[in-house]
């Protein structure tokens, strides 16, 4: 499936190339975390793949096996360390244009700490 171009300007990837600044939770060689600039509840982190991935449908076609175990397995680590398994928590993916994904390099939500709103669409 064709997916569109990475592009390297967007706003995750220079916080991956260090030129911009995060509030970092986790990081090994395969995925970065850190805090949404604009939390939506008590926590709500970000969980981003190093590689060059702009979506979910484009990750999970063209990444390793490696990076999909690794990116996958730091999820849960990242939503056990932060503190919100017991009570449950969100993940979201919003994914291109109707799933009104702003920054078109992949990343996961992981939202809790609070009870959440009925998602609608
Ligand atoms: P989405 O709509 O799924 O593409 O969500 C993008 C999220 O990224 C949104 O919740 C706000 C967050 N965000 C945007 N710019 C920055 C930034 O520069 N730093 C951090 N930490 N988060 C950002």
């Amino acid at each position: 499936m064709a997916v569109s171009a990475y592009d390297p300007q967007n706003i995750f990837a220079k916080i991956l190339r260090g030129e911009i600044p995060c509030n970092k939770v986790f990081e090994d060689d395969h995925v970065l975390a850190f805090h949404d600039i604009a939390p939506q509840a008590p926590t709500h982190i970000l969980v981003i793949p190093k590689g060059a991935y702009t979506s979910y449908d484009d990750f999970a076609a063209n990444a390793s096996d490696a990076e999909i175990i690794a990116y996958t397995r730091a999820i849960g680590k990242i939503a056990a360390a932060a503190g919100v398994v017991e009570d449950g928590y969100r993940l979201i993916a919003n994914t291109r244009d109707h799933g009104r994904q702003d920054v078109p390099h992949l990343h996961v939500h992981i939202i809790g700490g609070k009870k959440l709103g009925l998602m609608l669409p």
